[in-house]
């Protein structure tokens, strides 16, 4: 029998917890239980392109007493969530086709709060493989009465160039403004681009990587390459990276609790809101590309 502790690592390792924010929120759940060294490092380690994981464990344990540290930080967290799904709401208008790549529970829930408002307003997404996230999305979204139609990663361009407006997720905000999300979301974004509909990172922005400002490169995750093919060819190699950096050049603007920003913008006003978070230290230079 596993503890509740290994429960919630084994949990979001394989997916079960997955998107960033559940991600982060687990790993905090895992931390009430445990606080040693050795669990954070663990908790940390579970998926190393999680900087909203790493963000959250470090306020936490700035605190004397490390449970209301959670307490504090989850605080913080639901009202960012919540000021971030009003004002990406705002960007859903009648007759809008929405775009949307993977599963982003702050992109379900800006949609939800949409159709809420009354908006009548329809979904396009994509399955994503290998794991199929999309049909968590589209699950949700049909749950709240919101028509989706689902296409495959590869028919992306005909979903994208009859689409509105692009809304995605972050597991990452760097500081040159760009944003790592779900492998796929690059080349849907330059789709975007060439047909001009706008796109716009929904998330809170504690997603934000401190060190990418002393010059860190985000580490994205691969995942084992039996998830796309579990009796592959032995001497076959097969690239399972599931995360990509999406340049500040194609985000037409990053919605989160601070508002909708331009993503040349956003680490100046992060910092001055949030500037416990910045990091202190000097830069590894042997890190700078
Ligand atoms: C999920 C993913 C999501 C972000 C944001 O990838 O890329 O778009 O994590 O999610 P995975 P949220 O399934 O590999 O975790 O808005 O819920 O934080």
């Amino acid at each position: 029998m596993m503890n509740r502790f290994n429960r919630i690592c084994h949990d979001i390792k394989n997916l079960k917890i997955q998107g960033a924010e559940n991600v982060a929120r687990a790993a905090l759940r895992a931390l009430a239980i445990k606080h040693d060294a050795s669990s954070v490092r663990k908790l940390i380690a579970l998926r190393p392109t999680e900087p909203c994981l790493k963000n959250c464990l470090k306020y936490a344990l700035s605190f004397t007493d490390v449970q209301k540290g959670i307490k504090e930080t989850l605080k913080i967290m639901d009202s960012a969530r919540q000021a971030t799904i009003n004002f990406g709401s705002r960007l859903i208008q009648n007759n809008t086709t929405v775009f949307t790549h993977c599963h982003s529970s702050t992109v379900v829930a800006i949609m939800i709060e949409a159709k809420k408002q009354g908006k009548k307003f329809q979904v396009y997404n994509t399955e994503t493989r290998p794991n199929f996230q999309g049909r968590i999305t589209a699950t949700e979204l049909l749950k709240a009465k919101i028509p989706v139609t689902m296409f495959i990663d590869s028919s992306a361009t005909s979903a994208i160039k009859d689409s509105d407006l692009f809304l995605f997720g972050a597991d990452a905000i760097t500081a040159q403004g760009s944003i790592i999300n779900k492998i796929g979301n690059k080349m849907m974004a330059e789709i975007a681009e060439k047909y001009d509909v706008p796109r716009y990172a929904c998330t809170i922005s504690w997603k934000f990587d401190p060190k990418t400002a002393l010059g860190y490169i985000e580490k994205l995750e691969s995942r084992d390459e039996r998830e796309i093919w579990p009796n592959k060819p032995k001497k076959l190699r097969i690239s399972n990276v599931i995360f990509e950096e999406v340049g500040a050049d194609l985000i037409t603007g990053i919605v989160s609790e601070i508002g909708v920003l331009a993503p040349s913008s956003f680490v100046a006003e992060f910092s001055k809101k949030y500037p416990y978070l910045i990091e202190k230290q000097q830069p590894i230079i042997k890190r700078i590309p």
